[in-house]
């Protein structure tokens, strides 16, 4: 791309886009950086340098850049049909094959799929679910759902309800209501005066807390991703799932497990409930379903949420136009597809995260690193000021982003998560 060309983009993106998660003046201030190609794990600017992308786009693209596999099976759906929806008594060939193959990727209690265009529409169809779900069991008074603190569910009404980031929450609120949030197992930050292990188990506690405090027989369901992603990569200590499953069992609640992250491999099993052994009601799915090429998300929805609302329920009023698209579907089934054949997810679980756990794990000896934690191919890096009593820098000097901004600028793409709490 000529510098020209570039220079002017890059003024009508300033002109003229307003970007997602983004302080629009200040952007405009600094302007944006142009990525025009992608390869690999490598993407590329308009000055042709190559940059790591370890952050796969925004934690979708699991099979990497150009695969030409993905290309063809979109062109090819393009040509036979573009587009049908699925409302009317109608389907076609990608949805149907799609969502066959979904389910016989899940775990063996789910064999239905509601599709969606993206991780917040799926999460806004698991709040109507869950609800509808109890109307029809004659329990209309169970409207409580329980996420956590400094989750990310998506950014529609819905998901940022279901989330517990703070500053989304403060700008164009009022909330959808009957959401409660506890604390999240957030070891490093929060328990460091205990062991893991017990702290796994307190937060478990604040869930049973807050389920007697709205009432057992107010309380719907339980949302959580299996890793929190977008939140801080916080892996969980080994005993607080366990122990969240034994409360969850004592009471007539349904598990929600959001795998918009965690699904496809990346904690190294087809979806992160495997690894940690779940058995989740919901699952809601998107990025990785497609390796992010076009966009796409669902609800794998288990035999006991599923058998009511098709026995019981009637109509469901609710979908959307691009409800499992047919070019996005196609997409999808051909990403599954090379996954499987190449034996992506294996090869995860046994190669690359182990290599990246070991390598990872060394990077603790750093001054400035508190913790280095992964799992699979998720990995976080906890930057301290003081390495002996892991006191944080002062959030002005913005470490995070100072470091972020360091990679970007020496050719690697990572996260910082610095969200004001
Ligand atoms: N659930 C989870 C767990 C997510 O991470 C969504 C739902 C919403 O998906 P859509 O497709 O509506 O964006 C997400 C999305 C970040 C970042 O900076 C993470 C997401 C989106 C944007 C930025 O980590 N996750």
């Amino acid at each position: 791309m000529t510098s020209p060309d570039a220079a002017r983009l890059k003024a009508l993106d300033r002109d003229h886009y307003m970007h997602p998660f983004t302080d629009f003046k200040a952007l405009g201030d600094e302007g944006s950086r142009l990525i025009t190609a992608a390869h690999g794990v490598y993407i590329e600017d308009d000055e042709g340098r190559q940059i790591l992308d370890a952050m796969a786009g925004l934690w979708c693209v699991n099979l990497g850049y150009g695969r030409q596999e993905l290309v063809g099976a979109a062109t090819r759906q393009l040509q036979q049909l573009p587009y049908y929806n699925s409302f009317f008594k109608t389907t076609h060939p990608p949805a149907a094959e799609l969502a066959d193959t979904l389910c016989g990727l899940a775990p063996g209690h789910i064999n239905r799929v509601f599709f969606t265009g993206s991780g917040s529409e799926a999460n806004d169809t698991v709040l109507r679910m869950v609800r509808r779900y109890w109307a029809l069991k004659g329990q209309p008074e169970k409207q409580w759902i329980i996420a956590r603190d400094n989750a990310y569910h998506g950014s529609t009404v819905a998901g940022m309800s279901l989330g517990g980031m703070a500053p989304m929450q403060a700008q164009g609120g009022p909330c959808v209501p009957g959401i409660a949030h506890i604390r999240q197992p957030y070891w490093f930050d929060e328990g460091r005066e205990m062991s893991p292990e017990a702290f796994g188990k307190v937060c478990a506690e604040a869930l049973e807390a807050r389920i007697q405090a709205l009432g057992p027989d107010k309380v719907a369901a339980f949302i959580a991703e299996p890793v929190q992603g977008a939140g801080g990569a916080i892996i969980p200590p080994e005993s607080y799932w366990p122990a969240i499953k034994d409360v969850l069992s004592r009471y007539d609640i349904l598990l929600v497990v959001d795998e918009v992250i965690c699904g496809f491999g990346r904690l190294g099993e087809w979806f992160g409930s495997v690894h940690y052994d779940l058995e989740p009601d919901l699952m809601p799915i998107a990025k990785g379903l497609s390796s992010g090429y076009l966009p796409i998300g669902g609800v794998l929805v288990g035999d006991r949420v599923a058998r009511t609302l098709i026995d019981d329920g009637g109509e469901f009023h609710h979908g959307f136009t691009y409800s499992g698209h047919p070019v996005c579907a196609a997409v999808a089934l051909e990403n599954l597809r090379l996954m499987k054949s190449e034996s992506v997810v294996e090869q995860v679980r046994q190669v690359t995260g182990p290599y990246l756990a070991k390598r990872w794990k060394a990077l603790e000896r750093h001054p400035l690193i508190g913790e280095a934690r992964s799992l699979g191919l998720i990995g976080a890096l906890e930057i301290v000021a003081d390495k002996a009593t892991g006191a944080r820098f002062d959030k002005s000097l913005k470490a995070g982003e100072t470091c972020r901004d360091i990679c970007f600028e020496l050719g690697l793409v990572m996260r910082c998560c610095a969200w004001p709490r």
